[in-house]
């Protein structure tokens, strides 16, 4: 006989990654509605000419802004990209486990 499934499946966490800058007024706005869906993420100081910056930029597929956004494997994009998912409603389904 087969044994019952678990009532709740363990919670696993979908890393979140998002490179930033100094003073980006598009990466506060990132950072801040990360902050409000209340997940647990990386922040990754990448100001212009550094390594950081370049990885970024290979991680997006060549894009040279910040912030780029990470979730799990899934490149989302910068800010209006982010903004943009959370006013459609998706959102909160990629940022889930
Ligand atoms: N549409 C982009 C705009 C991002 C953007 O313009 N970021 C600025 C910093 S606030 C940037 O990376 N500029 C180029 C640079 O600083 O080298 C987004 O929503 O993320």
């Amino acid at each position: 006989m087969r044994s019952e499934l678990p009532r709740s499946l363990p919670e696993t966490m979908k890393t979140i990654e998002i490179y930033t800058q100094p003073f980006c007024p598009y990466c506060a706005r990132a950072v801040n509605l990360l902050t409000k869906k209340g997940v647990t993420f990386k922040e990754i100081d990448a100001p212009g000419g550094t390594p950081a910056r370049e990885e970024a930029r290979a991680r997006s597929g060549g894009r040279s802004t910040v912030p780029q956004i990470f979730i799990g494997d899934q490149h989302i994009g910068g800010s209006d990209d982010l903004a943009a998912l959370e006013r459609a409603g998706k959102l909160d389904a990629l940022l889930a486990a």
